[in-house]
C-alpha cells in the first residue's frame, strides 16, 4: 500500500508535467523558475502542501521554532512613500509621528531587563536625522547596558540611505555598525525587485540590486541576514518567483539568509486600498512554494502578527517551520495596515500551546537558530486553555 508522498508522487490523477516536479523534490533536485511558475498556477493546496510539508519533516521533522523578542520602532517618519505602507509620515508632516531619542529607546530596552528576551528588534521609517552616528550610538548604548541581547537591526532600506547620507560604502558603513554593537539583519524593504512592479509600489527607495547587493556585503563580513517578500497586491507570480530566484542565486554564493518570510499585503489605510488581499487559500500556496523553491533557505518563516494568529498556526503544514517571536505590543506596522492582530503580544505558552495543538514540537531559538529550550515535554498552563481568539 502507498501512503502519504508516494501515493501523491505515483498518483494518477495528478498531470505529468506537477508529477515530474514532484519526483524531482522527491529526489532532492532543484525546481526550476518555470517549475514554480507551474506550480502557483495548476497545482492544488492538497498537492502543495502534502510536498512543502514533505520538505519540512525531512528538513526539520516536527520541530517549530520561536524566539523571545520586543521591537524598537524609533520614529515612523519617512522620507520615502511606498503606496503600500499605512505606517509613515512623510517628513513634512513629521508632527503627527514619532520620534524616539536614544534614552527613550533605552529605556524601553531596560523594561526587559531581567526578562528572558534573548533579541531585539529593531526598524522603522527613514528620518532624514537619524544618521549613521546616532545608530552606531543607539546600537552601543544598548550592548553596554545589555551584552547578551542580540541586535537585529535596520533594514537594507535604512541602511542604503544612511550609508549614502554619511558617504560610505556599504561595507564600510556595515563594519561601524558592527563595531558598535550590531549582530545580525532583518529582511524587511525587499518587497518585489522586479522594476515593473517596484517602480509602482516603491519607486523611491532602494532597489532589488541595492538590496541584494547590502544582505551580500553583510554576508561577507559574517552577519546573517532575513529576506522577505510583499505579496498579494498587483504582483504576478513570475515577478515572485523572479523575486525568490534572485534571493536562491545570492544564498548559493553566501550562505548568509537564515529565514525568508513572506509577508501578505495588508490593504488598510494606504494608498493601495483599493487593491483586495490575498485568500488563505493564496496564502498558505505561497508558504508552500516557497518551501519548495528555496532549497538553499534553512528556514520558512510565518510572521503572526500579519497574518493573524490563526492562519500563522495553519502554515505549520505548509512548509513554514518558524513563528516568529513573542513580541509584546512594540510593533505598529501591521496593526496600522490592518491586521486582525491589533495588539500583537503572545506569552511563551500561548506560543507553545499554538504549536502544540497542531501536533508540531515547539523549541524556542535564539536569532541564529541555536536551541534555548525544547518545550516538547514541558506542560504550559496555557495549552488545556488556549481558545480560539
Ligand atoms: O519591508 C509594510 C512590510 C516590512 C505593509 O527579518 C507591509 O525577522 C504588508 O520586514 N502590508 C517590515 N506588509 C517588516 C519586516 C519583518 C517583519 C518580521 C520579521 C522580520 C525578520 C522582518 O513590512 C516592510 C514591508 O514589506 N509592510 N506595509 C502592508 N501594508
Ligand atoms: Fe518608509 Fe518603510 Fe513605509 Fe516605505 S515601507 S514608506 S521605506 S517606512
Amino acid at each position: 500500500m502507498q501512503t502519504g508522498i508516494e501515493a501523491i508522487l505515483k498518483g494518477n490523477r495528478i498531470s505529468e508535467d506537477l508529477q515530474q516536479i514532484a519526483d524531482k523534490i522527491y529526489n532532492k533536485q532543484r525546481i526550476s523558475e518555470e517549475d514554480a511558475v507551474l506550480l502557483f498556477e495548476k497545482a492544488s493546496l492538497p498537492f502543495l502542501g502534502a510536498l512543502a510539508n514533505f520538505v519540512r519533516e525531512r528538513m526539520h521533522g516536527d520541530t517549530t521554532y520561536f524566539n523571545r523578542n520586543f521591537h524598537i520602532e524609533p520614529t515612523n517618519v519617512c522620507v520615502f512613500s511606498c503606496n503600500f505602507c499605512s505606517y509613515s509620515k512623510l517628513y513634512a508632516k513629521r508632527d503627527e509621528g514619532w520620534e524616539l531619542s536614544i534614552d527613550q529607546m533605552l529605556h524601553m530596552v531596560k523594561k526587559y531587563d531581567g526578562v528572558p528576551v534573548t533579541e531585539v528588534h529593531i526598524v522603522g521609517g527613514v528620518h532624514p536625522k537619524m544618521d549613521l552616528q546616532f545608530f552606531a550610538d543607539l546600537l552601543k548604548a544598548i550592548k553596554d547596558h545589555r551584552p547578551d541581547l542580540h541586535i537585529k537591526a535596520f533594514t537594507a532600506v535604512e541602511y542604503d540611505y544612511m550609508f549614502r547620507k554619511a558617504k560610505v560604502s556599504a561595507e564600510e558603513g556595515l563594519k561601524i555598525l558592527i563595531s558598535h554593537g550590531l549582530d545580525s539583519i532583518p529582511g524587511g524593504g525587499a518587497e518585489i525587485f522586479h522594476p515593473e512592479i517596484r517602480e509602482k509600489i516603491c519607486a523611491d527607495k532602494v532597489d532589488g540590486d541595492g538590496w541584494l547587493n547590502i544582505h551580500a556585503t553583510a554576508h561577507k563580513l559574517g552577519l546573517h541576514s532575513n529576506a522577505t517578500m510583499l505579496y498579494g497586491h498587483i504582483e504576478q507570480y513570475w515577478h515572485r518567483v523572479d523575486h525568490m530566484s534572485r534571493l536562491r542565486t545570492l544564498q548559493d554564493e553566501t550562505k548568509g539568509f537564515q529565514t525568508f518570510i513572506p509577508l501578505k499585503f495588508r490593504n488598510q489605510d494606504n494608498d493601495m486600498s483599493n487593491v483586495a488581499e490575498s485568500t488563505v487559500v493564496e496564502d498558505m500556496k505561497m508558504y508552500a512554494i516557497a518551501r519548495l523553491f528555496l532549497d538553499n533557505f534553512p528556514h520558512i518563516k510565518a510572521y503572526w502578527p500579519m497574518l493573524g494568529r490563526h492562519n500563522a498556526q495553519m502554515t505549520l503544514s505548509f512548509g513554514v517551520n518558524d513563528i516568529d517571536g513573542t513580541i509584546d505590543d512594540t510593533t505598529k506596522i501591521y496593526s496600522m495596515a490592518g491586521s486582525e492582530e491589533q495588539t500583537p503580544t503572545m506569552t511563551t505558552e500561548q506560543l507553545v500551546a499554538l504549536i502544540k495543538q497542531v501536533n508540531r514540537k515547539p523549541v524556542e531559538r535564539d536569532t541564529l537558530y541555536n536551541v534555548v529550550k525544547d518545550y516538547s515535554e514541558v506542560t504550559v498552563a496555557e495549552e488545556a486553555g488556549f481558545s480560539s481568539n
